[in-house]
């Protein structure tokens, strides 16, 4: 760090309508995979940070839940207040809209709680790359006018073609107050080894079942260990993992004929994890019904 230039560090919250990108955008500012997408839904259950370092400048993203608008269940009652607290904590925020979805009435509220909470307030349209026709972006930030004078502004970006990403990135380094880092450099998340783990076979899960179920299981690393593999001089990763569902019947949609999905599910958050930590990995899943998991972590 330059010894002259006093460092800046800030927490920005990432809010937004459930799909709205949030997670996608995550990943990218962060250039690395800190936090799991699905084109379902209520992915994301906690609040998740991606740091970066950059020169004097530390930047903490937290990614959110999507706000929902009536809870269903406890753990959606969860993700409303994680999104809520996170404004609160948070030095600046992001407020991702979906271009598709620019009139979701979580917009709105989100940018009213954002600007309660007296921080820089951006609004991201995200998604620019599904419109051919660009023009179509100036009516809906000026439907925005009456909030325009207290929003820092308006960027649209694309999370998959990375339009607009480095404007955006040049306009949150303004936002970040002085102050000490809060994390040592090179560190990525706060959550645990154990937890991405999980949170990578559950995004697996996410994207091979259907709409319900996914959001009524959970998954669990049961137990995990480095192990050095003397005929390939080369270390390995084990892990053994619960996926936790309610009922008999969501059991039988995860394991699919044959105990064909789960098969399907292990092959594809293995291959990620091979990928991730540049080594084999030996994956475990098992697959147990506990009607009372949603209530023990998140009652
Ligand atoms: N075309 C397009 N799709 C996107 C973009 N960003 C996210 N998505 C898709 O939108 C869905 C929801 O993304 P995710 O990041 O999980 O949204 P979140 O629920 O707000 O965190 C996924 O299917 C993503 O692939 C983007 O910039 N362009
Ligand atoms: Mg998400």
């Amino acid at each position: 760090m330059n010894k002259l230039t006093s460092p800046r560090c800030g927490l920005i919250a990432i809010v937004g309508a459930p799909n709205a990108g949030k997670s996608s955008l995550i990943n990218v500012l962060v250039r690395n995979k800190v936090t799991i997408i699905s084109d379902k839904p209520h992915t994301t259950r906690q609040a998740v940070y991606g740091i970066v370092c950059h020169e004097f400048l530390q930047t903490i993203f937290i990614d959110t839940p999507g706000l929902v608008l009536t809870p269903q269940d406890l753990l959606q009652t969860r993700m409303r207040q994680t999104s809520r607290q996170s404004l609160k904590e948070a030095d600046a925020s992001i407020v991702v809209i979906d271009v598709e979805r620019a009139y979701h009435k979580a917009n709105r509220i989100l940018l009213r709680q954002s600007l309660q909470q007296r921080i820089p307030t951006v609004v991201v349209l995200t998604k620019i790359d599904v419109w051919k026709d660009k023009s179509r972006l100036l009516p809906l930030i000026q439907s925005y006018r009456d909030l325009e004078s207290e929003i820092v502004g308006f960027f649209p970006v694309s999370s998959h073609t990375h339009q607009g990403i480095e404007v955006l990135e040049e306009v949150l380094r303004k936002l970040l107050p002085e102050r000490q880092w809060i994390f040592p450099e090179h560190t990525l998340t706060q959550i645990s080894f154990e937890t991405t783990l999980s949170e990578l076979t559950r995004e697996k899960l996410f994207s091979s079942l259907h709409q319900e179920v996914p959001y009524k299981l959970d998954v669990i690393t049961e137990k995990w260990y480095w192990r050095k593999n003397k005929h390939i001089k080369q270390k390995e990763l084990w892990v053994w993992q619960n996926i936790i569902v309610e009922k008999e019947g969501q059991k039988k949609l995860v394991l699919g004929q044959e105990g064909g999905r789960v098969r399907h599910v292990g092959f594809l958050a293995r291959t990620e994890m091979q990928l991730q930590h540049q080594c084999p990995v030996h994956l475990f899943l098992h697959v147990t019904i506990d009607p009372t998991w949603m209530q023990r972590a998140y009652g």
